[in-house]
């Protein structure tokens, strides 16, 4: 098994961040400080389809392995950022057990699921098909992720779905579809994070979360999260500007 699976699936501490500028050389500049994942936001930033691939690219160059977190369900999408050659796909608003089900269809080759074969970049543009195919389903990772009161609601059913390692927390959306946002609901965030991490580590999964900064990442690796993505390159780049002018104005 690959050495990013077999740490996700034994819940190793990984601690890794989003791509939203798209271009190689902002992954290269985070690959550079080695990351155990960058995760390419092909969801919220704007980057196109044709772009994905170099930026897969520009991780691998420094052995950082990139994740792609696709826009939607269409297992045409999981497909073409795991061509790519993507060691991993983050499939957003997984709701139901259906869906998960669905999600590991569209990431894992038949038997166990239903991608097709192509002659991508992962598969040595066509040159090394009975390779790729004979390691992709034990090597990538499939992490998915719950942020709405349905997925809440539905959480033991997501959870108990084989073929998913890891299951993604995302706070932002979680709050507004729980009604927990800002500080006023922080406890019952809280609660939330708490229920869904419980219940996936109880199915056997793995557990990540977004976090804007690492301030409580200890708290959240105590209750078992393994998997942090945290910030992105376009927060870094912005934290970065502030924190220098504010300095620099103070001087
Ligand atoms: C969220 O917080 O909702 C996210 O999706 C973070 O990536």
């Amino acid at each position: 098994m690959d050495d990013f699976r077999t740490k996700c699936l034994e819940r190793a501490l990984l601690v890794g961040t989003f791509s939203a500028i798209p271009h190689p050389v902002a992954v290269e500049v985070m690959a550079q400080s080695q990351p155990d994942f960058i995760c390419i936001d092909w969801e919220h930033a704007q980057i196109g389809r044709e772009r994905i691939e170099d930026l897969v690219r520009a991780a691998d160059v420094h052995s950082v392995t990139a994740m792609v977190r696709v826009p939607g369900h269409a297992p045409e999408a999981i497909a073409a950022v795991l061509d790519a050659g993507a060691g991993g796909v983050l499939v957003p608003r997984v709701s139901t057990a259906e869906q998960a089900r669905a999600a590991v269809s569209a990431t894992r080759y038949p038997p166990i699921g239903s991608r097709g074969v192509g002659p991508g970049r992962a598969a040595g543009y066509g040159y090394r098909i009975p390779d790729y195919l004979a390691k992709a389903n034990e090597t990538l990772v499939l992490a998915i992720q719950v942020e709405t009161a349905e997925g809440l609601a539905n959480i033991e059913d997501i959870a108990a779905v084989e073929g998913v390692d890891l299951i993604f927390i995302g706070p932002g959306d979680l709050s507004v579809s729980i009604d927990a946002m800002g500080p006023a609901g922080k406890d019952k965030l809280d609660r939330a994070i708490t229920t869904i991490t419980s219940a996936a580590l109880h199915a056997g999964r793995a557990v990540g979360i977004f976090r804007p900064s690492p301030a409580d990442v200890g708290r959240w690796r105590r209750a078992g999260i393994s998997f942090f993505a945290l910030a992105s390159d376009t927060m870094f780049l912005g934290a970065a500007v502030l924190d220098s002018l504010d300095a620099a104005r103070k001087a």
